[in-house]
């Protein structure tokens, strides 16, 4: 009936793939209902690495839902039906507050991190977003610029006019906003520029891709090149390999995000695998064996300046 009424036409024929309201989404409402509740949802966290220095400097929050019978599923299997269901908020609330309640237990120890947390399109346009993230770093009596958030261009782009507002009163409290997934949208990119934003994130996709074809290496690099012109920081992400992290590095990209760095964790497991991606770098730096690359060499001058 909705369809019908949608598309002004009088006869519509059932269609079960459009269907918001099967037994099993209905099902997987209630139950995803529950879940923020019941705390079955779990926050892993993916560390992020400057090349300026090394180290890392901030990670990103993915949620996870530990389901008691279906196990582990990632955030593609239920953020649709939050969103459509208006479950969406009390997720979202869930995320900012774990996350920032880690991030002030980490800072509390010594260790100095930002995180950032994914928002949906829905709740980018949510305009008592910003109030509920205020309060939530003051809970914590956290600086605003210790929270970043990502949204893809495509969201953006869903009504750019109140993502606007919603961003602008963001950034202006010093949160950093970052465009997740650059470069998979349709953008243009004096759009992009006159967006409140502090972070651009090349997608993984171009990344993983730019080993063995050229035209994704050249589209990292003319992203790297945009990004320093319009002063954002460029975070690559699907790093998956040694070569791709130097041939980064040599464009001279300002962080990196993916598998050879370190997987989404747990947060008990967070600082080891600080600990380690930092002393894997700091040896990468030192190898003075393999003289024929230049990369390595430009971050060991930089580590013995700093
Ligand atoms: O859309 P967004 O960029 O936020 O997606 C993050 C997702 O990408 C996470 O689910 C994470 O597990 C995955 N991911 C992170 N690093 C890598 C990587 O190096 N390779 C691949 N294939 N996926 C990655
Ligand atoms: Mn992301």
């Amino acid at each position: 009936m909705y369809a019908a009424k949608n598309e002004h036409t009088e006869i519509r024929t059932y269609d079960a793939t459009m269907d918001e309201y099967t037994p099993e989404r209905l099902a997987l409402y209630g139950q995803l209902r529950r879940a923020i509740d019941n705390n079955e949802l779990v926050l892993h966290y993916q560390p992020k690495l400057a090349f300026g220095d090394g180290r890392v400097y901030g990670v990103e929050a993915l949620v996870r839902w530990q389901h008691p019978t279906r196990g582990l599923s990632g955030p593609d299997a239920f953020i649709s039906i939050a969103e459509q269901t208006g479950l969406i908020r009390p997720l979202t609330d869930w995320v900012l507050a774990n996350a920032l309640r880690q991030l002030d237990a980490w800072r509390s120890e010594g260790l100095e991190l930002s995180v950032a947390i994914n928002l949906s399109a829905r709740s980018l346009i949510d305009a008592e977003l910003p109030t509920r993230i205020f309060r939530a770093l003051a809970q914590h009596q956290l600086p605003a610029d210790v929270l970043e958030l990502e949204l893809t261009e495509t969201m953006i782009m869903i009504d750019p006019g109140r993502a606007l507002r919603v961003l602008g009163q963001l950034q202006a409290r010093g949160i950093r906003i970052a465009v997740d997934d650059y470069g998979t949208g349709h953008s243009s990119l004096s759009y992009l520029r006159r967006l409140p934003i502090a972070d651009l994130k090349i997608d993984k996709s171009f990344v993983i891709g730019m080993e063995r074809d050229d035209s994704d290496d050249v589209i990292v690099r003319s992203t790297i090149e945009l990004a320093r012109d319009l002063n954002l920081r460029v975070v690559a992400e699907g790093v998956e390999t040694v070569t791709a992290l130097r041939r980064l590095q040599a464009l001279g990209c300002d962080a990196a995000q993916g598998y050879y760095l370190g997987r989404p964790v747990a947060p008990e497991t967070v600082r080891a695998t600080i600990r380690d991606v930092e002393g894997r770098i700091a040896a990468l730096a030192h190898d003075g064996t393999d003289a024929a690359d230049a990369v390595s060499s430009v971050l060991a001058e930089h580590t013995t300046a700093t």
